[in-house]
């Protein structure tokens, strides 16, 4: 049986510490489905528009080898919905979400995989600013 493994996130500026959750989420089963956050829900995430819009974040996402599929992730509050509807298997999270996803072990496995020191896309922002 084919084993689904969904991952989430805005994926803005996209960079090795993206790549990296994505490589190693892959290898966990044999798809990878992304879903990646709209411009709208990074507002109330993160109180600040996306760099690339959700289309553009879509197509980079969607282009890497480790990814089998993309959709837009329109609420934060709809991830059961989203997990169910693409019969995911397994969830993965960044460990910076740990403990807040543990609710969906009713539903599919729930796997925190641990981030990339030293990148982020707030501080590439930023480095780019100065
Ligand atoms: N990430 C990482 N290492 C970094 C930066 C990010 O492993 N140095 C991971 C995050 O942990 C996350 C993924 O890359 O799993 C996407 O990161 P973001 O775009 O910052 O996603 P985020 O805003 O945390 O969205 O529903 C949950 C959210 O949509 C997750």
């Amino acid at each position: 049986m084919t084993k689904t493994v969904i991952t989430f996130g805005t994926f803005d500026v996209l960079h090795i510490g993206h790549l990296s959750i994505l490589e190693r989420a892959s290898q966990l089963g044999d798809r990878l489905l992304v879903g990646v956050s709209t411009d709208e829900l990074n507002v109330l995430k993160k109180g600040r528009s996306p760099i690339y819009p959700q289309e553009q974040r879509l197509a980079l996402v969607g282009a890497l080898r480790c990814v089998d599929a993309t959709f837009l992730e329109y609420s934060l509050e709809q991830k059961s919905r989203y997990i169910r509807q693409h019969a995911a298997d397994v969830l993965v999270m960044g460990d910076d979400w740990r403990g807040k996803f543990d609710a969906f072990s009713e539903i599919c496995e729930v796997v925190y995989l641990a981030r990339t020191p030293a990148i982020s896309t707030t501080a590439t922002i930023e480095m780019i600013r100065r």
